[in-house]
């Protein structure tokens, strides 16, 4: 195994400029011509091209049309007698490649008798040999030719030139790429398909086609992609005037895909699951996700594709800004601002369950990670969720204006090249000469090179006599593998102070001439800072990190009087949630670290009485009181604790659920009563959070029932799964079965599967709800072994074994962490098994068991003995490989 380090970047030896590649598409053996104009960089001092191939039969290489010597280097093509001199000169490539063979699904492979590729971040080697890295810009033009009657649309990125019928029933297709491109943004689609069309016409009067390509019996699950990506179009225009730069945009949908889409250029290759929805067959989660995803992939085509990597380890520059940028899409398609918050608290969640574990863990890594074996390792939680928060940080600190105008920069001076993290960065700060970004820009950029969580404690003191209050602020970062010593972060604090009824007070420090309302952001670059804030009355309560103005842990030692005046009255939405969050995991702190068995009742009267208020308040939003009803995580409590013992949170954070499923019970029958009928089906913030809340009573009826026996509620979900208008509301109805063990699940879910078998995405919900059920006496693994023997389970699919391994090792920790191993001998098994067919599918498996090291005994013996297991194999991918040494490091 190679370590690739970010520090020995070295320019390319030559220049790719054009590409011309013609495809013989077969699905046992595809022929692939190369034609490459290439040249010498003359930057470089002389060497010979070093060529990456894999899984490649060479057939024949030219240089200028004539045969010349060659060699192969493991996989690596070497020339070394090219002609010298700064002229440009032919290079031909002839292989071959087995699409059909290909079950890692990376390169040109087959799903449902139709070619796909996925080229991003080495794939392209798998098709051709070539210099496979980002900075190699080149311009493409792509014939394909295949059987008509089997293959008869035909693909590839940007405007199609020529097509026209072949001997033999072929017929062949050619595409021209007006815009030069790094080759992981290469594409091709051959196979039968239908297309959703609409033409749009751009502020510039330019028109363009949008389509949507699926499967025939799927057109009537592309409107909501395609109304996603209008309003993409519409929405980088106007933010931030970047227009669509091609005649057509298309869209993709296989349903076999390593990941979530693929933003090759004017080509975008999706998962079903983030294209195909109707309300029939897909919730209201489904919905939103195709809009961000959609979104995503489309902001590519500027922030990543006009504008690309300089080499992978500034993957960052694109996958953090262009996260950055579908969060903030989908929240400005937000008609309300209570709206905007409940996004944010989303994003947030994931954040904090995903992202702050990765960084406390063995594979924690900088934004911009220093090195890697297995780049594909590295498509993670930091690079794209962190990363976002680096780019909103700027954003806090240049303002809303000031950073569009970073943006416009940006593009003046990088478009059509390969850039770094530092380039953003620079852009941000010198299009905004006089703030705190470019006043602090070398301290600022270490969110990109430390890794780790900052620990921001705070503490106030209010001095009577001098009616002022100061805040003392403290950060610290633990240690995290290869880095042991961290220097201060520059982080904003948004805050307000509230007075003991909770209304907002004005802020004036020291040297302020006057007060100023409102939330007023601070930056910290100290270890250590202080601010003193005066004329107050009383003793003020601070509302620190608002909106999550950082990525930190915000340590304050609240009362719980002050927590609960915040969560009744603070002025920020995601402040009050966060109160109510931190009531939540107070309690089940206590819980977990009192001596005994767990307590049946850990909450207390203020805490109900406070759900209470906010279920049935007048004005908050349903979405936002579901999100406030939520209880944290286990992962999220789990990760609060030194040492975790996996079984007794669950059976706290179980304790809690069914107390406050009994405890507000009347509430939670008028909340789904309320909230139950929304008319026809939307899926806009207001109706979703109905069905949201409404889904969330439902389902503590049911977990009342499941305690006092009652038969009423379990009847009624059951009915109300048989005449739901739409997916959410039949499959929470489903959950609320399973979810409390209701005898009528059973019942519920085999009519499930006859009503969706011919429904692959429905049938992943099916097989994900019953591997993430509730674990009761241990039951969720025998019916998870079971769900593998199931006809329909498919380990091949990289959904369906996501819906049913990664359901019950990744987001199942009561039924997955046995005391008897056996969770982790199953997690090993299906990690090797993996392997053999989809190496990066089979690592992001591997994750599974990342905080094994938090563990308390007997699970982490058991847990390091699992991983060891896997570690011992020899046959191990690379990218496996990496997750299991660095976990037992
Ligand atoms: N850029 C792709 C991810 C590619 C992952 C390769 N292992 C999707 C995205 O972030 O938009
Ligand atoms: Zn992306």
């Amino acid at each position: 195994t190679t370590v690739v380090r970010r520090e020995d970047y070295a320019p390319p030896a030559f220049w790719i400029d054009t590409v011309e590649l013609a495809f013989d598409l077969d699905p046992v053996k595809t022929r692939v011509l190369n034609k490459m104009r290439l040249r010498r960089n003359p930057d470089v001092a002389a060497q010979a091209l070093r060529l990456d191939g894999e899984d490649l039969n060479l057939a024949r290489v030219l240089v200028n049309g004539a045969g010349c010597s060659f060699k192969l280097d493991g996989e690596t093509l070497v020339l070394e007698n090219l002609p010298e001199g700064q002229d440009p000169f032919d290079l031909e490539i002839f292989t071959t490649c087995a699409p059909e063979k290909n079950t890692q699904l990376m390169g040109l492979y087959v799903s449902q008798s139709t070619f796909f590729t996925q080229c991003e971040a080495e794939g392209f080697r798998r098709i051709t040999y070539f210099l496979d890295r980002p900075d190699v810009m080149a311009s493409y033009t792509v014939t394909l030719r295949a059987d008509k009657a089997r293959y008869p649309v035909l693909l590839s990125n940007g405007n199609l030139v020529e097509q026209g019928d072949l001997p033999d029933g072929r017929h062949f297709a050619k595409w021209v790429d007006p815009h030069k491109k790094p080759c992981y943004l290469f594409a091709l689609v051959a196979g039968q398909l239908v297309a959703r069309e609409q033409r749009v016409v751009a502020r510039n009067g330019r028109e363009h086609l949008l389509q949507v390509y699926v499967r025939p019996g799927d057109m009537d699950k592309t409107e909501h992609a395609m109304n996603s990506l209008i309003a993409s179009v519409v929405w980088d225009e106007a933010r931030f005037g970047l227009p669509l730069d091609l005649e057509r945009f298309m869209i993709v949908a296989t349903s076999d895909f390593n990941m979530g889409a693929m933003e090759n250029k004017g080509l975008n290759i999706f998962n079903t699951k983030y294209v195909l929805a109707n309300s029939a067959t897909a919730t209201d989660t489904d919905f939103s996700n195709i809009e961000s995803v959609v979104g995503h992939e489309y902001f590519h085509n500027w922030t990543g594709n006009r504008v690309t990597c300089r080499d992978w380890f500034q993957l960052s520059l694109k996958e953090g800004l262009t996260v950055f940028r579908d969060q903030e899409f989908s929240m400005d398609l937000c008609a309300e601002a209570s709206a905007r918050a409940v996004k944010r608290i989303e994003d947030v969640r994931v954040l904090r369950t995903a992202q702050f574990p990765e960084d406390a863990g063995p594979m924690a890594h900088p934004v911009r990670p220093d090195s890697y074996v297995e780049i594909n390792n590295f498509y993670t939680v930091t690079v794209y969720e962190k990363g976002a928060e680096v780019v909103r940080m700027m954003q806090t600190l240049v303002g809303r204006a000031g950073f569009a105008a970073g943006m416009k920069l940006y593009f003046e001076r990088h478009d059509g090249s390969a850039v770094t993290c530092d380039d953003f960065a620079q852009a941000m700060a010198d299009a905004n000469p006089s703030s705190d970004l470019a006043r602090l820009l070398p301290q600022f950029k270490r969110w990109y090179s430390q890794a780790g969580t900052p620990l921001v404690q705070a503490r106030g003191v209010y001095d009577a006599a001098a009616r002022s209050y100061t805040l003392t602020l403290t950060q610290s970062c633990a240690p995290t593998p290869g880095q042991a010593h961290k220097e201060p972060f520059v982080i904003p604090v948004a805050m307000g102070l509230l007075d003991a009824q909770g209304a907002e007070l004005p802020l004036q420090l020291a040297h302020w001439s006057q007060p100023e309302a409102g939330t007023r952001s601070f930056v910290l670059t100290e270890a250590v800072e202080s601010f003193t804030f005066i004329n107050l009355d009383s003793e003020p309560v601070p509302s620190l990190l608002r909106g999550f103005s950082a990525p930190v842990v915000l340590d304050f030692d609240y009362s719980d009087a002050q927590l609960l005046g915040l969560l009744a009255h603070d002025s920020d939405p995601f402040n009050r949630w966060e109160a109510g969050q931190r009531l939540a995991l107070r309690r089940a702190l206590n819980a977990i670290r009192a001596d005994g068995p767990v307590e049946r009742d850990p909450l207390d009267a203020a805490y109900l009485e406070a759900m209470h208020t906010v279920l049935r308040h007048p004005t908050l939003d349903a979405a936002f009181k579901e999100l406030v009803l939520t209880l944290p995580s286990e992962t999220y409590i789990a990760e609060q604790l030194d040492v975790v013992d996996p079984q007794r949170v669950h059976a706290v954070r179980e304790a809690m659920r069914e107390q406050l499923a009994l405890a507000l019970h009347d509430d939670w029958v008028w909340a789904y009563e309320t909230h139950k009928d929304n008319g026809a089906y939307r899926p806009d913030p207001v109706s979703t959070g109905r069905r949201a809340l409404a889904g969330m009573a439902l389902s503590m009826l049911c977990l009342a029932a499941h305690g006092n026996g009652d038969l009423v509620w379990p009847g009624k979900a059951y009915q109300r799964f048989k005449d739901a208008g739409n997916m959410t509301d039949r499959f929470n109805a489903l959950a609320s079965l399973v979810g409390s063990g209701q005898p009528l699940a059973q019942d519920a879910l085999a009519r499930f599967h006859a009503m969706f078998r011919h429904e692959a995405l429905v049938l992943d919900k099916w097989f994900a709800l019953q591997a993430g059920a509730t674990d009761r006496g241990g039951n969720v693994l025998p019916a998870v072994r079971r769900l593998l023997a199931h006809p329909d389970f498919h380990l091949r699919n990289p959904n369906r074994a996501r819906s049913v391994i990664f359901s019950y090792c990744s987001a199942n920790p009561g039924g997955f962490h046995r005391a008897d191993a056996a969770g982790y001998t199953f997690w090993s098994e299906r990690v090797i098994e993996l392997d053999a067919i989809n190496p990066q599918v089979a690592a992001r498996l591997a994750r599974a068991l990342d905080r094994w090291k938090k563990l308390a005994e007997p699970y982490r013996s058991a847990a390091r003995e699992a991983i060891a297991r896997v570690a011992a194999r020899p046959d191990l991918s690379n990218d496996v490989r990496e997750v299991v040494t660095r976990a037992l490091a």
